[in-house]
Formats: structure tokens, sequence, C-alpha cells
């Protein structure tokens, strides 16, 4: 046999089926017929038992070659078929950049989260510490330390959301207060705001609603008096509304201060002239203060001899409405796109 003449033979073979291959599969197939165990090519080597010592080399060095011939052809074909693969799959990923972009609205902070972040900052900045509490909480903190025993009158002042005897949903951030002068020990002075959700059973309306924010305030320390709370208000008002803003306290009665008073603001819409909003008064209420009663600061820990303070609790939507002019609480809570946006 002319053992170089079938190696090309077999070479021409092999370059035809290749034409045919189109998939890495196909190309292990071919691979196995021309070059696995049972190919030709594999059984050539079994003629050298019948040449002479002379020829064995000549021989042997032609179906090495023969093999490496064809060797290459198949990874020559695997490299195109690699590379073709690749193409097709940067065909498929293409981008098209001339296309437009798809609607897309960012989302913005909520006007409330917004306004109680505003309030952070300006208390922050006048180094107060902010606190957090629960909102399932103890009638015990949210009440009877607070001056308010089971049988007290002014509950009503507050109508709750009880879970068991024991337990309700807040009705304002006033139990912060207690809570951290407890943590506190009686020791060292607090100066602290409390930012939160509170919950009433108020019937909704235009200026109520069962859930709403409040901010508390609290400040205890040695020789704290009434004037340090009207400039720490005056400060807040004005820092919120405008420097134009006004406050005006009148007396008032909360059982966990003494004295007491409520604070309001001058009105935005008229500048304290009068008009429907104010109810003709000038003023709108914002907040409820007072001088941290003697009874709250025993029962959290701190002696009214050494130690005063004052605190106040801010409505945040009552701030919101005042400042934006807007005339209804169930705007904050009705998610309308049309009203949220405004406030981007
Ligand atoms: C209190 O909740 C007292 N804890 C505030 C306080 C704290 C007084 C510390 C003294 C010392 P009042 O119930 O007035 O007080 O509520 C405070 C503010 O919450 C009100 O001025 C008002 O802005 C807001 N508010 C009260 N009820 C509602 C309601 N149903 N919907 C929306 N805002 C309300």
């Amino acid at each position: 046999m002319d053992i170089q003449k079938r190696i090309e033979e077999l070479e021409e073979a092999l370059k035809k089926e290749l034409e045919n291959v189109k998939t890495m599969n196909d190309l292990q197939n071919v691979k196995s017929k021309f070059l696995g165990k049972k190919a030709e090519i594999s059984g050539f080597m079994k003629h050298m038992k019948d040449l002479s010592n002379d020829e064995k080399p000549a021989f042997g060095k032609k179906v090495n070659e023969g093999k490496q011939r064809l060797s290459a052809l198949i990874e020559e074909k695997r490299e195109a078929l690699r590379k073709a693969a690749i193409e097709e799959k940067l065909r498929q990923e293409t981008i098209d950049v001339t296309l437009d972009a798809p609607d897309f609205t960012p989302g913005g902070v909520h006007i409330l989260n917004r306004i109680v972040e505003e309030i952070e900052d300006i208390f922050v900045g006048m180094g107060y510490k902010i606190k957090e509490g629960p909102e399932i909480e103890t009638d015990e903190m949210n009440f009877e330390k607070l001056n308010l025993p089971k049988d007290h009158p002014a509950r009503d002042m507050q109508d709750s959301l009880y879970i068991t005897e024991e337990l309700l949903l807040r009705t304002h951030t006033s139990p912060v207060q207690v809570r951290t002068m407890l943590e506190y020990g009686g020791k060292k002075p607090v100066k602290i705001i409390c930012p939160g959700k509170v919950y009433r059973r108020d019937d909704d309306d235009a200026t109520h609603s069962h859930q709403f924010l409040q901010i508390e305030g609290l400040v205890v320390d040695k020789n704290t008096t009434m004037s340090d709370l009207k400039g720490t208000l005056n400060t807040i008002a004005k820092a919120m509304f405008g420097e134009e803003r006004e406050i005006r306290l009148r007396p008032s009665y909360f059982p966990f201060t003494e004295p007491s008073v409520e604070v309001d603001v001058t009105c935005a819409n008229c500048a304290g002239e009068g008009c429907n909003i104010c109810k003709q008064t000038g003023y709108i209420e914002i907040l409820g203060a007072g001088m941290v009663n003697d009874f709250v600061l025993k029962e959290s820990g701190y002696d009214p001899k050494i130690y005063q303070g004052f605190a106040f609790g801010l409505g945040i939507e009552r701030v919101a409405m005042l400042k934006y002019g807007i005339e209804d609480i169930r705007h904050f809570y009705t998610n309308d796109l049309r009203f949220n946006t405004q406030f981007k």
C-alpha cells in the first residue's frame, strides 16, 4: 500500500466532511471517525511488523505526520466554529443605542418625611440627640408615668386604641421622654427629640387623622426655665416658617407639664391679619408644650429639686399644612401622585 497516497486521500475526505460540520458535536464525531481508536490511520501502525528495520522509521514518520495534519485540520475547524459562535452571540446582544429610553419617573421623599428630616437637622444643629420608641406602648409609659392614672379625666383628651388592657398604640410621642429619662438613670442632662407615628381614635376630617406624626422635644438640666422653652420654640418656628413669623404662647393644660402652653404661629395666609384658614384669629396652633411636671421627673428617676425640664410635642401634618397652605390632612395619605409630586 502506498501509505503517503492513502494519507493524502484521507486528508481530502476529511476536508470534505468538515465542510458540512456545523456544531462542536458534529466535529467530535468527525474527529472520532478520522483519528479515533478505530480510525483507519490508527490501524496503520499494525503494518509495522511486516516492514524491514530500514523501512520502519520512514513509515512511522509518515503515519505520525499524517495524523498531525488531520489533527491540524480538525483544530482549524474548531477555532472557526468558536469564532462563529462568539460573533453570533455579539450579533444577538447588539444594543440599539438609538432607541428611546423607557419612560422612568424617579421617586422622591414624601413631604412628611422631608419635614421630619428638616426639623431633625435644625435640632441636631442645636445639640439634640434623636431617640425613638415603640409604637405599641404600655399603658404605664403612655399614661401612668406621665401623670395620667387609669381613671384620670384628661385621658379623654386622647382617645386611644387598645390592644389589651395594658397595651395600646401610643397616642403621642411623650412616652419616649419617660423611656429616655429612665435610660439616663436620673444622673445626666437630657436633650432629645423623638419623631414617630402616633395613633388616636379620632374621626378623620380636614384637620384630624387617626394616625399622624409627632416630634417630641425634651430638655432636662439644672436651671432650665420657661424662657429657655420660649427661646427654643421661637428659634424653631423661624427656622421652619421664616424669619417674619411670630409665635404666641397660650396657657393650656397637660397633666405631664406644669405650667402648660399651646403654641400658635402667625398665619402664613394673612400674616396675622385674620382670614378663613386661621378662623380670623391670625394664628394657627402647632404644638403643645410646658415645663416637665415634678411627678414625671420623679417617676423617671430625676430629682426635681436638682433638675428641671421643658418638653413639647409638635404635629408634623399641621406644620406641613401651615407651611404649604394644604387645606386637608387626608391629602398626605391618599398617595395621589398629582399631590405628592408637587413637593419634589
Ligand atoms: C400631645 O400629644 C402632647 N403629648 C404634646 C406635649 C408634649 C405637650 C410635651 C406638652 C409637653 P396634643 O394632643 O395637643 O398634645 O397633640 C399635639 C399636636 O399633635 C397638636 O398640636 C396637633 O398639631 C397634633 N394633633 C393632635 N391630634 C391630631 C390628629 N388627630 N391629627 C393630626 N394631628 C393631630
